[in-house]
């Protein structure tokens, strides 16, 4: 294990402008899990993301746009057969070539025509793209006989690990080994959630010391998704952006922590006190 320095965010330019901090496309929302989704695009924005749109499917499109008006919103066709995944392919497919980096998974649930679509996602899109929660569902078994097109950060909780490697895995030693086995087989990092994070490239391996069990809630993921994909907009390596993306939405749960308490502690709280993370870590 080792742990270097923290990645550095350049000060911004005085005359910057948005889309110099990247175009984040995040996949994800279904019904009854549209608040995972937009925790992720409100996370990115608070993450400094140039540009956030959300892909979601018709029927909550309005209700997830409702949430906040920060962030963009394009509504998927639903995917009940055939017809509608290869439309919702079509619509994805100019979505990504819109953005500069794509997350995928928060809150999307799971179905045939779906797996399709990430599995097409996770193989051959060339843009970054971190994939989380259903999506990494959807890959599981992970097939680690290719690839894939282009850089992928792999954000699995241990029950959603387990899952990706096929096996039981009991300790954290385990969990770590395994994640270390697929980044290093796959050419991708994967981050390994809960007390001490562990974010691997398969030959190095930083452990994240920020965070508390007051995040043991749900949509705290679904911040963390969010999070990274705007430091990959804003350009750090995908190995940087996960190191300092667990450390900065760990610093965020411990100083909303310190203020509300670890119980009373709820995910929407997480994109409230990342500002003052990001102040501190400055
Ligand atoms: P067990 O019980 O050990 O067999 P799931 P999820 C395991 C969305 N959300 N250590 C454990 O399995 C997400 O984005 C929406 C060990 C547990 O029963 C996803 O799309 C929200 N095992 C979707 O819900 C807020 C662990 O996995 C099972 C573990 C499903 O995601 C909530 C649960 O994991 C949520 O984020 C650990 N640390 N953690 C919203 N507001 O819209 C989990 N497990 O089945 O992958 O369910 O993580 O809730
Ligand atoms: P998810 O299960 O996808 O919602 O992710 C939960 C998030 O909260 C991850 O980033 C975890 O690392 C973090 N988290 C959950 N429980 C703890 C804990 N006990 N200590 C530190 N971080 C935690
Ligand atoms: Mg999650």
């Amino acid at each position: 294990m080792s742990n270097s320095p923290l990645p550095k965010l350049s000060p911004r330019q005085r005359a910057s402008h948005k889309g110099d901090f990247g175009r984040v496309l995040i996949v994800g929302g279904s019904k009854g899990m549209a608040g995972a989704v937009a925790l992720a695009g409100i996370s990115s924005l608070r993450m400094g993301a140039g540009l956030v749109r959300l892909a979601i499917p018709e029927p909550i499109a309005n209700l997830v746009a409702s949430f906040e008006p920060s962030y963009m919103t394009v509504s998927l066709p639903t995917d009940d057969g055939v017809r509608g995944s290869i439309r919702a392919y079509h619509e994805l497919v100019k979505e990504i070539e819109w953005a500069d980096v794509v997350a995928i998974g928060p809150g999307l649930g799971q179905s045939k025509d779906l797996a399709q679509l990430v599995r097409w996602l996770f193989d051959r899109t060339e843009k970054p793209a971190i994939f989380d929660a259903d999506a990494l569902n959807m890959l599981s078994p992970l097939d680690l006989s290719a690839r894939p097109a282009g850089p992928r950060i792999l954000t699995p909780h241990p029950g959603e690990l387990r899952r990706l490697a096929g096996k039981p895995l009991a300790s954290r030693d385990e969990q770590i080994k395994a994640a270390q086995s697929i980044a290093a087989k796959l050419g991708v990092i994967v981050l390994v959630k809960g007390e001490g994070t562990a974010i691997t490239d398969g030959q190095t391996t930083a452990l994240n010391t920020t965070g508390n069990p007051g995040m043991a809630t749900g949509g705290s993921g679904d911040a963390l998704t969010g999070i990274i994909a705007a430091l990959v907009g804003q350009k750090l390596s995908p190995l940087e952006a996960a190191i300092l993306g667990a450390h900065l939405h760990g610093l965020a749960g411990d100083l909303a922590a310190a203020e509300l308490g670890e119980i009373s502690l709820i995910a929407s709280d997480l994109p409230r006190f990342l500002p003052r993370a990001i102040q501190q870590y400055q």
